[in-house]
């Protein structure tokens, strides 16, 4: 399996996220990177390439015009207008404001076009958001072009990205841009798996009225967990894109046993549905040893899982989303595509077998 990746991913190096009331290391940090990297070439699972520049126009498919202007200038702005620290938001136009005003002040802009205030920005991070941006449409080029899977190593992440709004580490939508690139090659739907612990509420956003894009999500209860406002199970799409989207809800402390038996579910869900390829929203922040999440898998959970996604049988993109346990990150990662590369090669065989009689 090809790996995507880009050196420029490590221009998203904020120093500061606000955690806890306090301001700390981000846990979306560069060495999730090398982690990762360390263990894809322990593995041999295949060659690690540089994406190509795609530009702008397949952002703007799925973002607002003046949202990529914003991201594109807002450190500069930040800087300019005398601030010492990174762009952090602190008001938003919440519900009791207006919402039809995006105001002159960048820190006026910052409310606007955040969902939350964890996410500072800093120096890089647009050209950061660019190339993870172009590493998921490189591995969807290539299984596009091959029907091979290949795995885009995202970074920074894209799922809680919305139409004009960052947060939750994410300033593109690297699943969704991939996705509707999918689309304009010719693809007629695409599906869209997101296991990451939390909600994918920018994807499911960004696709919700729709029904090109089904997009299937498992996460933590956002009555308990990030990003608290959306996520929840009787959310089903609208318009045409009723019946496109599915949300599986699960406590914090949920058993893998239980976690699988709900992707059986989610992958029933996908094959009912007539896709032409499959991205998986990849975070391992479902790993027990997370710091800020809650669910239970151990590393060899991490291979059942890989092996079940190959049992989909569609040409399949894995993005990285989440996953914040540095020293494990790889592993789990590996993990996941080692298991889908071996389902998939015995499926061939079997495949094959038959054919002969
Ligand atoms: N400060 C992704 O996994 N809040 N984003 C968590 C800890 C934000 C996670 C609380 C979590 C965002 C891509
Ligand atoms: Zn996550």
């Amino acid at each position: 399996m090809l790996t995507f990746y880009s050196e420029e991913s490590r221009l998203r190096q904020a120093r500061t996220e606000l955690h806890d009331g306090a301001l700390v290391t981000p846990f979306e940090c560069p060495e999730r990177l090398d982690l990762v990297l360390k263990q894809l070439r322990q593995s041999g699972l295949g060659d690690i390439c540089a994406p190509k520049a795609y530009g702008l126009e397949p952002v703007m498919a799925v973002h607002d015009a003046d949202y990529v202007t914003f991201l594109a200038n807002c450190w500069k702005q930040w800087v300019a207008a005398g601030h010492n620290g990174e762009a952090i938001p602190n008001i938003w136009p919440a519900r009791t404001m207006r919402g039809d005003r995006i105001p002159r002040s960048i820190s006026g802009q910052l409310g606007y076009y955040a969902l939350a205030a964890e996410t500072s920005i800093s120096e890089g991070t647009f050209e950061a958001a660019m190339a993870s941006k172009d590493v998921a449409l490189g591995a969807l080029e290539h299984t596009l072009k091959t029907g091979e899977p290949s795995f885009g190593l995202c970074r920074p992440p894209g799922h809680h990205a919305a139409f004009d709004q960052f947060g939750g580490y994410c300033f593109f939508n690297n699943a969704a841009v991939a996705a509707q690139r999918a689309l304009d090659a010719g693809k007629r739907r695409v599906a869209i798996l997101d296991v990451d612990f939390h909600h994918g509420n920018g994807t499911q956003q960004i696709f919700y009225g729709r029904d090109d894009v089904l997009f299937v999500s498992l996460h933590g209860d956002p009555e308990v967990t990030f990003p608290y406002y959306l996520g929840y199970a009787d959310e089903g799409g609208e318009g045409k894109g009723e019946g496109f989207n599915f949300n599986y809800p699960l406590p914090p402390g949920t058993s893998v046993a239980t976690w699988l038996a709900t992707l059986d579910q989610a992958l029933a869900q996908i094959k009912a549905v007539n896709c032409d390829c499959l991205i998986v929203s990849l975070g391992v922040d479902i790993f027990e040893g997370d710091p800020i999440s809650a669910f239970t898998f151990t590393s060899a959970d991490f291979t059942v899982l890989g092996e079940r996604l190959a049992q989909v049988g569609l040409p399949s993109v894995f993005l990285m989303e989440g996953g914040y346990a540095v020293d494990a990150i790889g592993v789990n990662v590996v993990n996941v595509l080692q298991g889908f590369e071996q389902a998939r090669e015995k499926g061939l065989e079997l495949h094959l077998n038959k054919g002969k009689g």
